[in-house]
């Protein structure tokens, strides 16, 4: 009912200096424009208004050869001649904070100007009337239409990962996206195309039903994707649009835009790096076997694979769709303190366009001055030092040990539903170290259990996957399914599936783990833990729902290159970002 009285609302006046000609008509072929170092620099006006992790943002126009001018007032909107407007965080936070900042009649006479405007994600569904986030909002009133949460049944959401568009329009702004081309998104809700606000779409995407992935009239543009985290393409994007070449052309857009046997949301192939000093202080790049990081050897050192950074920028050029660092001792470091870290994301944000997860210490702490930090502060200096999404392991196990004790109680104070309301579900992953546990009868244990293809020591028929904190040191009396239900309950927006008896080992992913998860959660889970050879990606998309799978060993140790996994993948019919 609130949400029915809060949408009539949304009909608030729309900025009429917009409704400039239309440029629908035939479908229309842009030239191509080779993609060029910028002639001319100059300066770029970013809204950053504080709710999150903008730091891509700035790294790509950085890249591209612009400086950046923050603008925080009114008048600094208005004086802009070119202005960038990432939306971060929840919709009904971000219009508050316009509103607080007087923001929001500026935003809609710059838009309506005609200078040179574009919203990333959030900033494109804020130019909307409204959204039913956050208990039903009214949004800047640009464009008609309200946006909605994804609502196709079984559907896993938030939508996360790369997808394909459908190009509606020509503009410069798309001009160098081939067709079949992927970019990357991460939301829980959507804007769709209806009559009322055709003459601004630009390009839509499928995902449960077609919804606005671009939208452009004229100078304003804005996209629902991220284009600073969709690789060189991406970058390509923020290109056009700086150097003023996204005019909406004549020509008609290409049918084979749209074409193309490989279309839809990816399977995500993910490259991980274990993260921690070794004995000289070093921060290395380790991986373990079953979590034993330490080479064989007596006195074996802290296994060393490789520095962070420079791992992140390989595996990037090689086609990672997402990097993932775990600090693997954050849980007895004390995170704040661990500059090193939050300066390796600083780094690698600066070269690699995918997005960055970082976990490891998540979790709130007393330093040794007892001083006191919360895990969304913990957190909040992650995001700002450049990670998309933290993972929270031992803490999340604790949280849900807790959430089951009070039978179900839902209070707000944990970490994940903190960091999950200030920074959106899609920025909490769960990371889940569990260990297989055979049962003879499943009676004999309250986590559920599956009849295993491999039975247990003494013939055992049932197992479970006992979740394990502290790295695997110390096991606690929760299964990974119960833990994983919990938390999605909770507000996480995804599940990082170790597996301690696979990792390292070059199996495959444990299949029976990754299909229970799977299919006992609606947000994505990554398969994680054993993969060996190309196949193992496969195998494990075709047995199971995971959205991603994970590996390290094998990309630490250059027995295969991701690009070699991705070309086995698309042979097999997989959804593949090449
Ligand atoms: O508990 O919130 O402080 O988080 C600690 C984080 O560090 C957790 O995400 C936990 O998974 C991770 N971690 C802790 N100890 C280890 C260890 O290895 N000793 N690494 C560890 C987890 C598992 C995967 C690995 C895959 C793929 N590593 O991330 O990369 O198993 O490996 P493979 O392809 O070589 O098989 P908190």
């Amino acid at each position: 009912m609130a949400m029915a009285a809060a949408s009539s609302s949304f009909l608030a006046p729309r900025a009429d200096a917009l409704a400039g000609p239309t440029r629908r008509g035939a479908r229309r072929v842009v030239a191509r424009r080779p993609l060029t170092v910028a002639a001319s620099k100059g300066e770029v006006t970013l809204l950053d208004y504080g709710a999150g992790n903008v730091r891509s943002v700035r790294n790509a126009i950085i890249k591209l050869g612009f400086t950046v001018k923050d603008v925080t007032t009114a008048d600094e909107v208005m004086a802009a001649d070119r202005l960038i407007f990432p939306g971060v965080g929840a919709y009904g936070s971000a219009m508050d904070i316009l509103k607080q900042r007087g923001l929001v009649d500026p935003l809609r006479e710059y838009c309506a100007s005609g200078k040179p405007f574009m919203g990333v994600c959030l900033g494109l569904q804020l130019l909307f009337d409204g959204s039913e986030e956050s208990g039903g909002v009214e949004g800047l009133g640009i464009i008609p239409g309200t946006v909605r949460k994804f609502d196709a049944p079984d559907l896993i959401v938030p939508h996360i990962g790369w997808n394909t568009l459908d190009v509606k329009k020509n503009s410069g702004l798309l001009a160098d996206v081939p067709p079949g081309d992927r970019l990357y998104f991460v939301h829980s809700f959507r804007a769709t195309p209806e009559p009322a606000n055709e003459d601004w779409i630009l390009a839509t995407c499928d995902y449960g039903g077609e919804f606005v992935a671009a939208v452009q009239k004229d100078e304003v543009c804005a996209c629902q994707f991220h284009p600073e985290k969709s690789g060189a393409r991406g970058v390509g994007i923020f290109k056009n649009f700086l150097e003023g070449d996204v005019k909406e052309t004549a020509d008609a857009v290409a049918e084979s835009r749209a074409v193309g046997t490989d279309v839809g949301l990816a399977r995500r192939v993910i490259a991980c790096l274990d993260v921690r000093s070794n004995d000289n202080g070093d921060l290395v790049v380790t991986k373990g076997d079953s979590y034993d990081v330490r080479e064989k050897d007596e006195g074996g050192d802290v296994r060393n694979l490789g520095k962070p950074v420079e791992l992140a920028g390989k595996y990037y050029e090689q086609g990672a769709d997402e990097v993932a660092f775990l600090n693997i001792t954050g849980y007895r470091d004390l995170p704040l303190t661990d500059a090193p870290m939050l300066e390796v994301l600083r780094r690698s944000s600066e070269t690699v366009f995918v997005p960055l997860t970082v976990g490891g210490g998540i979790r709130d702490f007393t330093d040794s001055n007892g001083k006191a930090y919360t895990a969304l502060e913990v957190a909040s200096a992650y995001f700002s030092s450049g990670a998309d999404k933290v993972s929270i392991g031992s803490d999340a196990v604790y949280v849900a040990e807790a959430y089951y004790a009070s039978g179900g109680a839902k209070d707000g104070s944990t970490s994940v539903e903190q960091i999950s309301a200030r920074y959106g579900a899609q920025a909490v992953v769960i990371s889940v170290d569990p260990r297989r546990v055979y049962v003879a009868d499943p009676a004999l244990t309250k986590n559920k259990c599956v009849k295993t293809s491999r039975p247990g020591p003494d013939g055992e028929a049932f197992c479970w996957w006992q979740c394990t904190v502290k790295g695997g040191r110390e096991g606690r009396d929760i299964g990974a399914y119960e833990l994983a239900t919990a938390m999605e309950a909770l507000g996480a927006g995804e599940i990082l599936l170790n597996c301690i008896d696979e990792d390292g080992q070059g199996n495959g992913f444990d299949h029976e783990l990754v299909g229970l998860v799977s299919d006992a959660v609606s947000i994505p889970v990554i398969a994680s833990s054993g993969a060996g050879c190309p196949k193992h990606f496969s195998d494990v998309f075709e047995a199971t729902n995971c959205s991603a799978a994970l590996a390290a060993g094998i990309f630490h140790r250059g027995e295969v290159a991701i690009s070699e996994v991705k070309a086995h993948m698309r042979s097999e019919n997989v959804p593949t970002r090449m």
